[in-house]
């Protein structure tokens, strides 16, 4: 039977009256998943899922068709781009993320390969049309792109990090080559979302997951201000006006009301925010996204269901003035979750959340 349109997530996001809280989880598709590692041994590795539009449809939905979610989301990596720059992305066993030629010199910087895409990133483009034609509107499609800060602190690292000796090491001693850097990737990251929403994406999200390394000066000059850039860009093109934007700033509890003045409509939350102190600070502002802690999804099934409980009734009653609340965990779901875990979250949430909408 063809099951009926969904797109809680969508009114939500343009601030209509719902029925009851939509729920998605970041990184949904992924390694917790059997039927996801099934995949992704059928494709030999990482990239090739990403870059193979068929493979690519196929683990979007995996968890859409397990978990009855309310949106999906694009598989891909946010280090897509870098890796059309020419930086070379592997995906190393037990490492993770790998540049085979980061950022090192300032040359470097000037030699890195604008994407074009049409031809650089077709392969995200095509996974859209593909995954859009099998959602058949069932639930909404998710795009997304790293912050600039973010993908540039992969790009000088060269892999993950911990200290981000080097990026930091840039932006402190040379700001302006460190801007520079960050304008490059800022225009290839509109150039993407317009690429990605033009192929069918219905809604983005930004995911600054390095901008909380920063001291609030520099999260305002070296990432702020890039997204600020990406979402006025994207709200003055006719063709991504109306796709509700997500920032999502892991660490950025304490900037909610500056990340508010880029007039994205919806804020990811991580779980070391209070949901209720969010909602009243910007609550009337914006759509709160969030904001489980992650690590429950390891434990058992009374635990989600009693995380999952707090969440919903810390965001608490839907009065006309809220803008409203997308469930989610504070950051991706790890590859130790269970996966009748996420059964039990989404059953929650959606019995659960209907007292709240009145
Ligand atoms: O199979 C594997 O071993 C690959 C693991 C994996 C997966 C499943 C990577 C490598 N990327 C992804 C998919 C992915 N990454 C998605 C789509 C899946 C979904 O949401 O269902 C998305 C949205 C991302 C985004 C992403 N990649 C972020 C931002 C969100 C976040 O988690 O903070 C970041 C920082 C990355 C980099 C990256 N890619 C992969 C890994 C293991 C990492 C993290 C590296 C690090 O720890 O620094």
């Amino acid at each position: 039977m063809r099951e009926i349109r969904n797109d809680l997530y969508l009114r939500t996001l343009r601030g209509e009256k719902v029925e009851r809280t939509p729920i998605w989880v970041m990184r949904q598709a992924g390694r917790y998943l059997p039927e996801y590692r099934e995949t992704r041994k059928q494709a030999g590795d990482f990239l090739t899922l990403c870059k193979t539009p068929e493979l690519a449809c196929k683990v979007t939905m995996q968890p859409i068709d397990r978990f009855g979610l309310d949106a999906a989301i694009l598989f891909s990596d946010i280090l897509t781009i870098p890796d059309a720059m020419g930086l070379e992305l592997v995906l190393e066993e037990g490492v993770g993320p790998v540049f085979n030629k980061p950022i090192r010199t300032i040359s470097d910087i000037d030699n890195i390969h604008i994407p074009n895409m049409e031809t650089d990133l077709s392969y995200v483009t095509s996974a859209i049309k593909v995954i859009r034609e099998e959602l058949n509107d069932r639930v909404p499609l998710i795009g997304f792109t790293g912050s600039p800060w973010t993908l540039a602190s992969y790009m000088v690292e060269g892999s993950g990090s911990k200290e981000f000796r080097r990026i930091k090491g840039l932006m402190f001693e040379d700001p302006n080559s460190m801007h520079r850097l960050l304008q490059i990737v800022t225009d290839s990251v509109v150039d993407y979302l317009r690429a990605q929403v033009a192929a069918g994406a219905q809604s983005l999200m930004v995911f600054d997951t390095w901008g909380g390394m920063l001291s609030t000066d520099n999260y305002q000059r070296f990432s702020l201000e890039y997204m600020h850039q990406i979402v006025s860009s994207l709200k003055s093109d006719p063709v991504t006006q109306d796709v509700p934007v997500v920032l999502f700033t892991k660490g950025g509890g304490q900037w909610l009301e500056m990340m508010v003045e880029t007039k994205c409509d919806g804020l990811g939350l991580d779980w070391t925010v209070d949901m209720a102190a969010a909602k009243a600070r910007v609550g009337d502002k914006v759509v709160l996204q969030g904001n489980m802690d992650p690590v429950i999804m390891n434990t058992g099934e009374q635990q989600v269901m009693s995380g999952a409980t707090q969440v919903l009734e810390a965001y608490g009653h839907h009065a006309p003035e809220d803008r409203g609340h997308i469930f989610n965990l504070g950051h991706g779901i790890q590859p130790f979750a269970k996966p009748e875990n996420m059964t039990a979250l989404v059953n929650t949430v959606k019995s659960h959340s209907t007292n709240y909408h009145c």
